[in-house]
């Protein structure tokens, strides 16, 4: 795709042209149409490793000894199965619970419904998806397609409370056919006081160019509630974080509040209509943000420079709040973690 192009039409146009900008719909890239997801209806298959980190924090990885928090970002379209086998390297048990999609009992990842892995054991998890529909009744049946995640729901208590806190959790995205697909998906997990269970004060940031479709997941896990708001950029509040048109009546927002098992997710044309810099995103409870809730999304101009940003920018610490419940050293979660190549 021509970014560079689009990204310095937007450079050139400046203030002066950020109205009409703004009017114009996400597609109507220089680039050309956007891409788009597939139907779904494939079977796929997937091994996830959950394992205990360098640090104590716990994640699950695609590969052994590459676990991360997040967990790997998990991809389907409307219509898909995936076959998710769990091994646990852990010395407690652990298990793959997920929202949003469809699934058997067996599939519960509880210890109630006898669906955890022992230590050194595997366990395949079958997760169903289906595009929206009319029931035999008449009514209309929703569709899997959203902004989705999966944790722990064994590790300390039956509930996964102790897992979840240390980090075994990841975003599921299910897509329909034709939903626009991002040039990169970020996942941010607010859980307790932490961003991506990593120190407060420290990121995670995420990097783009000028142009760049870039998706975000919000996750909210843990014990608070908290509102995800992202600097200079803004959303739908609908499944998508889309407009479909000029009608669709969704709020553009760019600030959502958030509580705990709470995921959505948007796409957004990074510095679209205002231009590249060091935007922060970060929770809106100021007493959060004062403690360390805030990340940099670093939009970088086409010749990699971003006005005014220092490297190494601490992230507006040193207000003498605390430093909330921040666990150990992060993982390099920083751009999120792989996603996952189901095949
Ligand atoms: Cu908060």
């Amino acid at each position: 795709m021509d970014r560079r192009g689009f990204s310095r039409r937007m450079l050139l146009g400046s203030a002066a042209v950020a109205t009409s900008m703004s009017l114009a719909p996400p597609i109507a890239r220089a680039a050309g149409p956007a891409r788009t997801a597939p139907a779904g209806g494939e079977v796929r298959h997937l091994k996830l490793y959950a394992e205990k980190l360098a640090d104590g924090q716990l994640g699950y990885g695609l590969e052994k000894g590459k676990a991360s928090i997040p967990g790997p970002l998990i991809e389907l379209n409307e219509g898909d199965t995936l076959h998710i086998e769990l091994e646990n390297t852990l010395d407690v048990a652990a298990s793959l619970h997920v929202h949003g999609l469809d699934y058997e009992i067996s599939s519960d990842g509880t210890t109630l419904n006898k669906s955890a892995v022992e230590p050194g054991a595997t366990r395949v998890y079958t997760w169903r998806t289906h595009a929206p529909g009319r029931r035999a009744d008449g009514t209309w049946r929703a569709g899997s397609a959203g902004y989705w995640h999966y944790h722990d729901h064994v590790v300390g208590t039956a509930h996964g409370t102790g897992g979840i806190r240390k980090g075994l959790y990841g975003a599921v995205i299910v897509r329909r056919a034709g939903d626009i697909l991002p040039d990169r998906t970020h996942t941010i997990v607010f859980n307790d006081m932490t961003i991506n269970n990593q120190p407060a004060h420290s990121g995670p940031d995420f990097e783009a160019t000028v142009g760049d479709r870039v998706e975000f997941v919000s996750i909210t896990h843990g014990e608070y509630y908290h509102t995800f708001h992202l600097h200079g950029h803004r959303w739908a509040d609908n499944r998508t974080g889309l407009l479909t048109g000029p009608d669709d009546p969704s709020q553009v927002v760019d600030n959502k509040i958030v509580g705990p098992a709470d995921s959505f997710g948007f796409q957004i044309i990074a510095g679209e209509g205002v231009g590249a810099g060091a935007w922060m995103y970060h929770c809106h409870v100021q007493s959060h943000s004062d403690m360390g809730m805030v990340g940099l999304f670093l939009v970088r101009k086409p010749d990699g420079t971003i006005p005014d940003h220092e490297r190494g920018h601490p992230h507006g610490a040193g207000t003498g709040a605390g430093t909330g419940t921040g666990t150990g050293a992060g993982t390099d979660a920083a751009d999120g973690a792989d996603a996952a190549h189901a095949h």
